[in-house]
């Protein structure tokens, strides 16, 4: 398929979560999680905590996969992005070129600063619920979504 293969890490500690301000790339300027491309000959696992390391300097600890999200978006092909979520990590989260780390009250997240999907599935995964998610956007715009939950992976 065309798809591109993507990922996104959220590690969350300590009623906190690790999130990013993303400096370059898709969604420059928005709040995320760690994440980006798969490369070829890299499994989602690998790729997750390659971006993990690359953009934070630190590596997640025993990560599982909670959700996948589909995007079909008008200015790009579409994008298949596999999410994890780890409950601790090595190292001390450090500004790179890609991303200033942001770490963030579970009751205070900036969904306003954030992809406009977001609001529907990271919730779940704060509760520790897998999920399925699809989205069409124009744009910035979401113009279509489907959540689907008690996925098994
Ligand atoms: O390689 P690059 O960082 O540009 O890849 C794009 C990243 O952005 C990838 O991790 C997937 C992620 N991403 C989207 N759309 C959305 C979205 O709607 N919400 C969130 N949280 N992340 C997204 O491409």
């Amino acid at each position: 398929s065309g798809e591109m293969l993507a990922t996104l890490m959220f590690i969350v500690r300590d009623g906190q979560i690790l999130l990013i301000e993303k400096k370059r790339g898709l969604g420059a300027g928005k709040i995320n999680g760690p994440g980006g491309k798969i490369d070829p000959g890299e499994t989602p696992l690998q790729a997750v905590i390659r971006e993990t390391q690359e953009e934070l300097m630190i590596t997640p600890l025993e990560p599982r996969k909670i959700g996948e999200l589909r995007f079909v978006m008008s200015m790009c092909p579409d994008i298949l992005c596999h999410v994890y979520r780890a409950d601790s990590f090595e190292g001390t989260p450090t500004e790179t070129d890609e991303a200033t780390p942001v770490w963030t009250a579970l009751d205070a997240i900036p969904y306003e600063r954030m992809w406009e999907d977001d609001r529907h599935w990271l919730p779940l995964l704060i509760e520790d619920k897998t999920f399925i998610g699809n989205f069409i956007f124009e744009e910035e715009e979401m113009k279509w979504k489907e959540m689907i939950t008690g996925v098994q992976w």
